[in-house]
């Protein structure tokens, strides 16, 4: 099947909410040996269109969990694919990555996590609804560079404040880069709230992270 033909596949299996072909797809997508990023990149878009679906009451919330969980065993298959192409070195950086406390949305956060990986970046997933003390914690303990807070929501995005006044109050502010992302988000919120960096995507989320180690 040619390019074209499995990146609509792979919409109309995001948009018919169907878990199942969505895996089958990606599949078929690494069998034939069809641009991984490319698909990737389309994928996000399509969660978006689904997203818009969502809000006009087109499709409801157990397609779209189907959909998210999809998302995820795709993006499962894509990374080691990814990984064999030899973007990644040894010495990778390392990030944690999770969405903030009160905050169940993990699609963004898989994407900019699989970005990153391929980007060069060792990524630990600490998952969602988090505690400040856990991105915190986990990133003291694995020796992380890179700190990434995801929200995407308007009432979780003063949670990502929340992690850097206490990464202040630990007086750690100075041993890692923050960077924070998700839908509200804004390069002028990141600014207000003294984060390091923003990004509005995945792809954009490596240039920044490797901008941010580089300086
Ligand atoms: C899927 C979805 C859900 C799923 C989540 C399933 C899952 N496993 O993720 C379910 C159904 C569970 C859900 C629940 C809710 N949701 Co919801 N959800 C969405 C939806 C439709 C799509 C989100 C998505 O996956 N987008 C696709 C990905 C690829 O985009 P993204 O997440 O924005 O991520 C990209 C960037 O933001 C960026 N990024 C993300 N994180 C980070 C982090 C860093 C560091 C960086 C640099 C970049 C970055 O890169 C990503 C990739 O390019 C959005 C609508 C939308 N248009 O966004 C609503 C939306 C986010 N949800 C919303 C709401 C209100 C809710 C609920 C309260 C229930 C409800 N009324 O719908 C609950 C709350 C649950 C909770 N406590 O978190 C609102 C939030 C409104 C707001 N501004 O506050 C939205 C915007 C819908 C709406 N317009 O009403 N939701």
């Amino acid at each position: 099947m040619a390019n074209q033909e499995l990146l609509q596949k792979m919409k109309d299996a995001l948009l018919a909410c169907d878990e199942d072909a969505v895996i089958e797809t990606a599949q078929e997508v690494i069998q034939t040996g069809t641009d991984i990023l490319e698909m990737i990149s389309a994928m996000g878009e399509t969660m978006t269109v689904l997203g818009d679906k969502f809000q006009v009451m087109e499709v409801f919330l157990p397609e779209l969990l189907l959909a998210s969980k999809g998302f995820k065993a795709a993006m499962r298959l894509f990374e080691p694919e990814l990984l064999k192409s030899g973007t990644a070195g040894a010495d990778r950086p390392k990030v944690v990555i999770g969405s903030v406390k009160g905050d169940l949305h993990t699609v963004g956060k898989d994407m900019v996590t699989t970005m990153m990986t391929v980007g060069g970046f060792e990524v630990k997933d600490l998952g969602i609804d988090l505690d400040a003390s856990t991105f915190i914690n986990e990133a003291v303990a694995i020796d992380a560079k890179i700190i990434c807070v995801s929200a995407l929501m308007s009432s979780t995005i003063a949670q990502q404040k929340v992690v850097l006044e206490f990464l202040k109050a630990k007086g750690l502010r100075d041993q890692f880069k923050v960077m924070v992302g998700g839908g509200p988000c804004t390069q002028s919120w990141a600014d207000s709230i003294g984060a390091d960096g923003f990004a509005k995507d995945a792809v954009g989320a490596v240039a920044v992270a490797k901008r941010l180690l580089a300086n």
